[in-house]
């Protein structure tokens, strides 16, 4: 018997509902182009000379390595900080929400110029963020947002999880003919990222009497989980399956696993759909084991530098920038992979 996956709805409600406010992004424009930019909330420096990069601290929270979009995610933003001379404060939060709260609060006890976040979960930010902002401390949020009003952070950078959600339920209807017995690998349950790629794959497959998600589980976005959970649902579904939807390229390369462990071909007998499009995730579809993935490039630290350079300027920056992405399937993988940049 599997456990429904189970996003509570506190934080299902809670995450749509701060969607509601900086919904309304398209798929791949950087709102920067189309948003009028508001000044950032607690940025104007109250009669403080602008700084520039070189002169700034930065106290950067990670969730931590639980994959190798977020190892290329980290790469990115410390090199970037190294190229233009910021120090940075990395604090990796090895994926527990209250090492996060708690490294941001000794940021802002230390005083930093900035504070960045890649929240682990969306919700129980906003006194944190109100201390911050209480200290005159800009926050920019990366990879996810949270759970708390515009004016407590400065700015957020991610994708569209939504649309890449509904990239693949439209892909695997494309490659099934609309018929899948779907298992799908859900993210870490209390972050925007897994609730809006479950309901934009949710959205794309209702369209389709014939595909069902029979079982949905957590997989923590890490590769060992994928696969451990694939396994138990595996035995309780074999020969029900013939299709894995799975909210990272790591789960997706877990499930894989499983899958040949089980003696059926990841591919073919089973066909799987991901998101990241990460290297190992392209090698997998050179090796006919994965047949798509759903870009989302964490390559943020150039536009985030950038825009904490404008915001220490006291310039305005956009509230919402979404990064895009675009669907590889496995037949373009061979062509595509000498040019992947992580
Ligand atoms: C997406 C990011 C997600 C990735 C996962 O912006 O938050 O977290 O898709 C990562 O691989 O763990």
């Amino acid at each position: 018997m599997h456990r429904q996956n189970h996003v509570s709805r506190r934080a299902l409600l809670a995450i749509l509902g701060a969607l509601s406010i900086g919904a309304g992004c398209s798929r791949g424009e950087s709102e920067a182009d189309s948003a009028a930019p508001k000044p950032a909330s607690g940025t104007e420096p109250a009669g403080k000379k602008p700084k520039k990069l070189s002169e700034i601290v930065v106290g950067f929270s990670q969730t931590g390595a639980e994959s190798s979009w977020r190892i290329a995610h980290s790469k990115s933003i410390q090199e970037e900080a190294e190229k233009r001379g910021v120090q940075l404060l990395f604090a990796d939060g090895q994926n527990v929400h209250n090492n996060q709260v708690n490294a941001v609060n000794g940021f802002i006890t230390k005083g930093v110029d900035v504070i960045v976040i890649a929240p682990q979960e969306s919700v129980g930010w906003k006194p944190t963020l109100k201390e911050a902002k209480r200290a005159g401390i800009p926050v920019v949020l990366t990879s996810r947002g949270v759970d708390a009003e515009e004016d407590l952070y400065a700015t957020v950078m991610v994708a569209d999880f939504v649309w890449e959600g509904r990239q693949a339920g439209e892909w695997l209807a494309k490659q099934t003919n609309g018929k899948a017995r779907i298992i799908e690998l859900v993210g870490t349950p209390a972050a925007d990222v897994a609730v809006m790629r479950k309901a934009g794959f949710a959205e794309a497959i209702a369209k389709h009497p014939d595909m069902k998600v029979i079982a949905s589980q957590s997989g923590d976005f890490t590769r060992t989980k994928g696969k451990a959970v694939m396994e138990t649902l595996l035995s309780a579904h074999k020969g029900e399956i013939n299709a894995v939807y799975a909210h990272n390229d790591d789960m997706a390369l877990g499930a894989i696993q499983a899958i040949q462990a089980a003696g059926l071909k990841p591919g073919q007998d089973i066909v799987v759909v991901s998101v990241d499009a990460v290297k190992p995730a392209f090698e997998a579809m050179v090796e006919g084991k994965l047949n798509a993935t759903v870009e989302c490039n964490p390559l943020h630290g150039p536009l985030l530098f950038d825009t904490i350079e404008k915001i220490v300027r006291g310039e305005a920056v956009p509230k919402r920038t979404v990064v895009p992405g675009q669907v590889f399937e496995r037949e373009q993988a061979a062509s595509t992979i000498g040019s992947r940049a992580y």
